[in-house]
């Protein structure tokens, strides 16, 4: 009873999906994860390099935890203009659409928290966690019900495909654990073939080292010369293998207004001979603050820009 209103609540704080996992950590996750990582294809992300010491830090933090509440939250919004507009218009993925998740899906999570406080229980812990825990959320997810992982890496939702946002409330409430999705991909292999880059060499495993997504918003330094030459018109992220999917046909779009774009603007594409003339890092901060393209400096955007002027002008002399 008690889980069946919690999940009532969480739908009414807007979330599309919802479900319930044990708390804890999944060692077969874990095991996969440091294979992966072994293997070289965390590059130079930081907070996966020093995964064990956050992990611990976590469970210390969180040992009192019995449930993970797993919170899906549909983004898309069709594009407006799937052609750049000027061929110095440089692509932004659709998760960067709008405002920043971690601010708006926290703000929905607040909310939430205190109906849950006020109505199940005043005493009840909740920890919320967006993105930046070191928690597998696809895998999590996948275990909580919402979907199944897909060839691409992505949590693929039969009702959403891939373009939902993850989180979780971590609580210390004895909640009904839902069962694991079982569902599979089967032969398809559209989203492999569809990356630019081949980065997607064994399904389930992508080697980050040549995700588009890292080069523009993770890598500190340097992209190298193979990859900016597949990059296309990427500006700030990738959604190549997620656009392919089959799962994306039957997409609806968000209504979350902090997901919508402003009346008049199209998000997706940004002017990269802006980005190259901005006069300084506090200029970068001042245009991008409200959205997710502030995870990068002004160095790394111009790095990007200049990719994208690149590849515009090889396209053009071919
Ligand atoms: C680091 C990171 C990245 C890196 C590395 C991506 C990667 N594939 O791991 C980069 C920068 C490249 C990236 C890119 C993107 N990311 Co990202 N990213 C993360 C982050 C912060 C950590 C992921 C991580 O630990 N990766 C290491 C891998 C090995 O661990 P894992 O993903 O948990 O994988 C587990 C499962 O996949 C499972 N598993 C693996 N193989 C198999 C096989 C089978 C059969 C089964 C059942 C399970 C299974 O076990 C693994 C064990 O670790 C998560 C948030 C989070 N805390 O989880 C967001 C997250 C995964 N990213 C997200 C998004 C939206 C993206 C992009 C779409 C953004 C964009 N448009 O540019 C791209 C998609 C790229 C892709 N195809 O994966 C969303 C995904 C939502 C969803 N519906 O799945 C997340 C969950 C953020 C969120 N809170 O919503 N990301």
């Amino acid at each position: 009873m008690v889980t069946r209103r919690i999940k009532t609540l969480a739908h009414e704080a807007g979330f599309h999906a919802v479900g319930v996992v044990r708390a804890g950590l999944p060692l077969e996750a874990e095991r996969r994860f440091l294979a992966w990582r072994a293997k070289g294809y965390a590059g130079e992300m930081k907070f996966l390099k020093n995964y064990e010491s956050r992990r611990d830090q976590f469970l210390k933090e969180t040992e009192w935890a019995k449930s993970i509440l797993v919170l899906g939250a549909n983004y898309f919004q069709k594009s407006l203009a799937e052609n750049p507009p000027t061929p110095a218009s440089g692509k932004v993925a659709r998760y960067a659409w709008g405002a920043d998740y971690h601010k708006a899906i926290r703000a929905r999570h607040e909310k939430l928290i205190e109906r849950l406080k006020q109505e199940i229980n005043p005493e009840a812990r909740f920890v919320s966690s967006i993105d930046t825990r070191p928690l597998f959320e696809r895998e999590t997810a996948q275990r909580a019900g919402l979907g199944f992982i897909g060839k691409q890496n992505q949590l693929l939702s039969l009702e959403f495909g891939p373009w939902l946002f993850l989180s979780e409330l971590i609580t210390d409430l004895e909640l009904e654990e839902n069962a694991a999705h079982v569902g599979s991909c089967g032969t398809c292999r559209v989203c492999i073939d569809a990356c630019p880059t081949g980065a997607i060499q064994v399904p389930f495993e992508m080697d980050a080292t040549k995700c588009i997504a890292y080069h523009t918003i993770e890598n500190p330094g340097e992209i190298p010369a193979g990859i900016q030459s597949k990059m296309e018109n990427w500006f700030y992220g990738c959604d190549a293998c997620l656009t392919a999917c089959p799962y994306t046909a039957k997409q609806k779009e968000t209504d979350w207004p902090e997901f919508q774009r402003v009346e008049g603007e199209d998000p997706e594409w940004i002017d990269v001979n802006e980005i190259i003339s901005l006069e300084s890092q506090g200029a970068f901060e001042r245009k991008f603050k409200e959205r997710a393209i502030a995870r990068i400096n002004k160095k790394q955007a111009v790095r990007n820009a200049q990719v994208v002027v690149n590849n515009a002008s090889n396209f053009q002399s071919r």
